[in-house]
């Protein structure tokens, strides 16, 4: 090992993330249908001052421009969506050939440069054709997006081995179908559990025909959650019964259903008593449990948890950490919690290979008089996230890759443009890209395949 520096295996993979709809643009070229954050975004009051991603990063556009920059800052992968709507802009039956090419073409560049494409099938953007068909509350939906995976590796599948059938289907579900934040905006308890059902069945039936449309011996399919740890807020019983019960609710319920097969028997019970129990056929969490390749982690803060009666069906609330640092996001920098998760999905739920396949942080990014952006908080954040991550490695888990949320500042969702998460600036004026100190950063730690001590 060097001195000073915590080498990382030889094998290990460094990339940047991105999903469709946050880049893109193009919201309606080239035959491409309508998706439900198009639509959610028109909507008054839902995103940040009326913003929308129909032009975003003007990726659709550039995204050979930003191929260079990729290739400028050494990754050695890139992760990246497709959107549904322009493969099939009704969700299914009719294919837009134009949709297919926008993608082959960028495969293509990727791979031109040596960077590997990881694709994730779906980040979100449900055709808005098969939301006005009850969306995922209607088990159709699943078998759809079995079309839609079996259609897309289908045409990329001889070239891409890297996928991911969902990103964060708590978040659709939750966010989604109960908070009613993101699209499509709905608040419905018992429908987000059923949501969240049909989104892992969905993973399940696609895994064996992504697998067979793939030809590599190297495939390795996975899906991505979003995890943080749960701590509990004080040393008292209910304090740590509230955290596990949190992590069971927003987590449990898709690890499980994935490794084990089951769905966490503590909130089944809850769940029984108010009526929200799923509905299911008897073959699904067989199918939902189909063996992967890996389970992709995006990893961005810890929760730290109470007990509170009433305060919702599953008694728990949050505690903000005295004396933390915090992003823009308003989300605790707490690294070591990357470390804890990790070991966790290793000891506790056996998990077959892991990325992490996003980390990253929102700071306020200005361009200095000297033209730059100094990010040094995002320098900081990453590195002390990459050394848990080496750690971590060191003690025996199984993580092959880190993808760094974002390549460029994009879309956040109901944020809009407000919260700048990229290695790369994106004046949305102008649309210039320009690399952050973070990135520079970034490009040592790919090229000395490690990372500083201390
Ligand atoms: O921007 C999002 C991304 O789409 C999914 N994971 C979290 C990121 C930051 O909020």
């Amino acid at each position: 090992m060097a001195t000073g520096i915590l080498k990382f295996p030889d094998e290990f993979i460094w990339g940047a993330a991105t999903a469709a709809y946050q880049i893109e643009g193009a919201y309606a070229d080239d035959g491409k249908g309508e998706s439900i954050w198009d639509r959610f975004c028109r909507v008054p009051g839902n995103i940040f001052e009326g913003h929308t991603g129909d032009i975003a990063c003007d990726h659709y556009h550039r995204f050979l421009d930003d191929i260079k920059l990729m290739k400028n800052l050494g990754l050695q992968a890139y992760r990246f969506s497709i959107a549904w709507a322009r493969i099939f802009p009704e969700g299914h039956g009719r294919l837009n050939p134009k949709g297919i090419d926008f993608y082959n073409r960028l495969v293509d560049a990727l791979i031109a440069e040596g960077i590997q494409p990881y694709i994730t099938l779906y980040h979100w953007d449900l055709p808005q054709a098969l939301q006005d068909k009850g969306g995922w509350a209607n088990r159709d939906t699943a078998y759809y997006f079995q079309d839609y995976a079996a259609e897309v590796t289908r045409q990329l599948g001889d070239r891409v081995d890297h996928w991911m059938t969902h990103n964060e289907p708590a978040v659709t579900a939750y966010l989604g179908h109960l908070y009613g934040i993101h699209a499509p905006g709905l608040k419905d308890y018992k429908m987000a559990i059923q949501v969240a059902h049909h989104l892992l069945l969905s993973h399940g039936l696609s895994v064996s025909i992504i697998r067979d449309n793939i030809k590599s011996e190297s495939k390795e399919i996975g899906i991505t959650l979003n995890l943080s740890p749960s701590y509990p807020a004080s040393d008292a019983a209910a304090d740590l019964e509230a955290a596990n019960r949190y992590f069971n609710f927003n987590h449990g319920w898709f690890l499980e259903p994935l490794c084990s097969g089951q769905y966490p028997a503590s909130i089944l019970a809850i769940y029984e008593k108010y009526g929200y129990l799923p509905s299911m056929q008897p073959d699904d969490l067989r199918i939902i449990k189909t063996p992967i390749e890996f389970i992709g982690v995006n990893f961005y803060f810890r929760d730290l948890v109470k007990n509170a009666p009433g305060k919702n069906i599953l008694n728990y609330d949050f505690v903000k950490p005295p004396d933390a640092k915090f992003t823009e996001m308003g989300w605790e920098v707490y690294p070591e919690g990357l470390y804890v998760l990790l070991k966790k999905l290793y000891l506790e739920y056996k998990t077959p290979k892991l990325y992490i396949t996003e980390n990253g942080a929102a700071f306020q990014d200005k361009k200095s008089p000297d033209g730059k952006i100094h990010d040094p908080l995002r320098i900081d954040y990453l590195q002390r996230h990459f050394q848990q991550a080496h750690r971590a490695i060191q003690e025996g888990v199984p993580l092959a890759g880190y993808f760094v949320w974002s390549l460029m500042d994009n879309f956040e969702w109901s944020f809009g443009f407000s919260k700048r998460f990229g290695l790369i600036y994106t004046d949305y004026q102008t649309l210039e890209r320009t690399l952050k100190d973070s990135a520079s950063w970034y490009r040592q730690v790919i090229e000395q395949n490690g990372v500083l001590i201390g």
